[in-house]
């Protein structure tokens, strides 16, 4: 019952993930966002420390899902409707602050960056020895992927965050899965569908050169 009453749940975030992706290989922006919006439950459990990290991840989820809900809102129902959409309306900035609202794709970018941190952090997790220590995992997984974004200030105050972490194992069991061994089991289940909505994204992104977008 974790998912239903506001807990977190691993399980809610894999359904969303693993509910993202069609038969037509689309990436479906509603389970997309809501998996997200159980991430960021989770981090608000870890203490105020991560506020900075989940305040700029639910502006961001915020943005997305106005444009869900808005007047195009059938222009957002997928990742490539939104960059066809975007594109063809010249949406999308190219160069730094037009003074226009932010558009999808730039704010999809962001989110889809910390979904390369997650990828690495979970299997750092998952494959991780019983004795190994949550800050290190995650702050490697960090280094190789989303610090590259991120200003020095940003950097030193995620790494000091991330200092606060519980042991792995701890770590699992707030996880509220069951076991550790249980919550393992899980994340191998549930990491090859957040490869491959990463993988499906980024191959949109860069098909179509937005990976780069300010
Ligand atoms: C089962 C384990 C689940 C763990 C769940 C954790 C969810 C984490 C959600 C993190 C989402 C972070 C989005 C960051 C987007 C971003 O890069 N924003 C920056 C650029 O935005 P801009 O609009 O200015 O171009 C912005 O500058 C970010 C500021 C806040 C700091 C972001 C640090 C990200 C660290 C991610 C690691 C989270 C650690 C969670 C510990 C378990």
């Amino acid at each position: 019952m974790a998912g239903a009453q506001g807990a977190f749940s691993l399980r809610e975030v894999l359904a969303a993930f693993q509910t993202c992706v069609t038969e037509q290989r689309e990436v479906l922006l509603g389970p997309y966002l809501c998996g997200w919006r159980g991430l960021i439950r989770f981090l608000h459990s870890l203490g105020a420390i991560f506020s900075f990290i989940s305040k700029d991840a639910v502006a961001k989820v915020q943005i997305m899902e106005n444009y869900c809900r808005g007047e195009q809102r059938e222009k957002y129902v997928s990742l490539q409707s939104m960059v066809e959409y975007e594109l063809a309306s010249g949406l999308v900035d190219v160069q730094k602050q037009s003074g226009r609202p932010d558009s999808g794709c730039r704010t999809v970018l962001r989110l889809h960056r910390a979904l390369r941190w997650l990828q690495l952090f979970l299997e750092g997790l998952r494959t991780g020895r019983e004795d190994s220590r949550t800050s290190v995992i995650c702050t490697d997984s960090y280094n190789a992927s989303l610090a590259a974004y991120h200003p020095w200030v940003v950097r030193k105050a995620a790494t000091v965050a991330f200092c606060t972490l519980p042991p792995r194992n701890a770590f699992l069991e707030i996880m509220n899965v069951g076991t550790p061994e249980e919550a393992v089991a899980m994340l191998g289940e549930a990491l090859p569908y957040i490869c491959d909505v990463y993988g499906i994204t980024q191959e949109l992104f860069a098909q179509h050169k937005l990976l780069d977008l300010p």
